[in-house]
């Protein structure tokens, strides 16, 4: 296939057709996804200028669309003067192939849309990494496919990232740039694992706020403490997780961390390249699980959030579930989730309810401890010590035999009293 080139530079407007198929399984789904579809490519500043459902069986396995769709499309993008089409489906090599044949314009997909914004939010290094691994492993599969060169893209969405000016069309150049890569993570992850490693001793409950891209989990962290993380309109502002120490109203110390939203159709690249950072939610015990409740779609947007978290493995924990923007004229007060522990309805913005959170996460870690009236002998201080940072103590009085305590402590703490007090 010969090197195309459409004139796409990184400065000028892309000006898109988007495209799904309506099938049975997702004919309720379809128009709020191609509306997202809208808002993901606002985001990578493309302009939407017509959207084209197709009613199909199944997508079309050599050319997604069917023929006279895509006659349609052929014709709009000359009409409108499109630069490109994004299609909501993942496209493989084949269909990618076949459509830029028939179509002569840039081909996109949901993925590598999503790419491309992860790639302008990037900031950590271990984020510029993991997008630049995600894009690549992505443009490979694309290249066995169709042995063509990537440049054919010009510019603009997909082509932009982290690794662009280093982006050959070679293969073997990727394949090693891929193997570097994954060096690098290896490097960054472990220190992760480290900074981990430190809090786990710290032995402070962890607890990660999850939840669709733009529930407002940045401006509740915000909100509970000082973490001044960036909190915008738009999606998947939020890419690098931060973590902060939390202070509860009864002064137990939880670290609490924002992390990566989730979407419908998280690219399975992603997932897989996030992992490490997604990963603050499967070592949490307890997750936030915030839910913008203006949003027509929560429901949704609910569904998305359990089945991202069972991908990830983490659907077994504790989910208080947040309803977030009550504020709003348009939050629904009916919003039920039956999987969550306890439901808080509040206000991140305004502040309202936010008492209410912290006394629910103060109840959820009191009940899993356990209430223990000690006296410990002097000569047992490390023990006290343990007790002091594993645990929380809610009275201490020194008398003649020993510290008399009262506090909470977790099932392991409660054990290593027991065994030091020889019970
Ligand atoms: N009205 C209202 N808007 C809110 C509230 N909380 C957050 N927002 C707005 O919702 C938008 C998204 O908030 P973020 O905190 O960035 O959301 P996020 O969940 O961190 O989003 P990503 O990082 O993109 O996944 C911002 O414009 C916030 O100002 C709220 O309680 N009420
Ligand atoms: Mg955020």
């Amino acid at each position: 296939m010969t090197e195309k080139q459409y004139n796409i530079e990184d400065n000028k407007v892309e000006k898109v057709i988007l495209v799904g198929v309506a099938t049975r399984d997702n004919e309720e789904d379809i128009i709020d996804s191609i509306n997202e579809l809208e808002e993901l490519a606002a985001t990578a500043s493309a302009i939407t200028v017509e959207k084209v459902i197709q009613n199909r069986e199944g997508v079309h396995p050599g050319t997604y669309l069917g023929k006279g769709k895509i006659e349609e499309i052929r014709q709009l993008i000359v009409e409108l003067d499109a630069t490109g089409i994004i299609c909501d489906d993942e496209l493989s090599p084949a269909q990618l192939k076949n459509l830029e044949e028939l179509l002569q314009c840039k081909i996109m997909d949901r993925t590598m849309l999503i790419l491309d914004i992860f790639a302008h939010r990037a900031h950590t290094r271990e984020g510029i990494i993991q997008v630049e691994l995600a894009q690549l492993q992505y443009r490979l599969s694309r290249l066995a496919g169709i042995g063509t060169s990537l440049s054919r893209l010009g510019g603009g969405i997909g082509t932009r990232g982290p690794g662009e000016k280093k982006l050959e069309t070679d293969r073997r150049h990727i394949r090693n740039r891929i193997s570097q890569l994954r060096k690098e993570l290896e490097e960054v992850k472990s220190h992760r694992e480290l900074i981990r490693e430190r809090r786990k001793k710290q032995g402070k409950i962890r607890i990660a706020l999850v939840g669709y891209t733009n529930a407002g989990k940045s401006t509740l962290l915000n909100r509970l403490t000082d973490a001044d993380v960036l909190s915008e309109d738009k999606l998947f502002a939020t890419l690098d997780p931060t973590t902060r120490q939390l202070i509860l109203p009864n002064k137990t110390e939880v670290l609490l961390t924002d992390t990566v939203g989730f979407i419908r159709k998280l690219p399975h690249h992603l997932i897989k390249a996030f992992h490490s950072t997604l990963e603050e939610a499967v070592i949490a015990d307890i997750l936030v699980h915030v839910v913008d409740s203006a949003n027509e779609q929560a429901e949704k947007h609910i569904k998305v959030v359990y089945e991202t978290l069972e991908k990830l493995g983490a659907v077994e924990k504790t989910v208080i579930t947040v309803l977030n923007k009550v504020d709003e004229p348009r939050s629904d007060n009916h919003l039920q989730d039956d999987r969550a522990y306890k439901i808080v309805r509040l206000s991140a913005i305004e502040g309202t309810g936010i008492n209410e959170l912290l006394d629910v996460i103060e109840k959820k870690i009191q009940e899993d401890q356990i209430f223990i009236q000690e006296t410990i002998p002097y000569n047992n201080g490390n023990i006290l010590n343990h007790i002091r940072i594993n645990g929380q103590i809610i009275n201490e009085e020194y008398k003649s035999e020993g510290t008399y305590i009262e506090a909470f402590v977790d099932y392991k703490t409660y054990g290593e009293v027991n065994k030091v007090l020889k019970k």
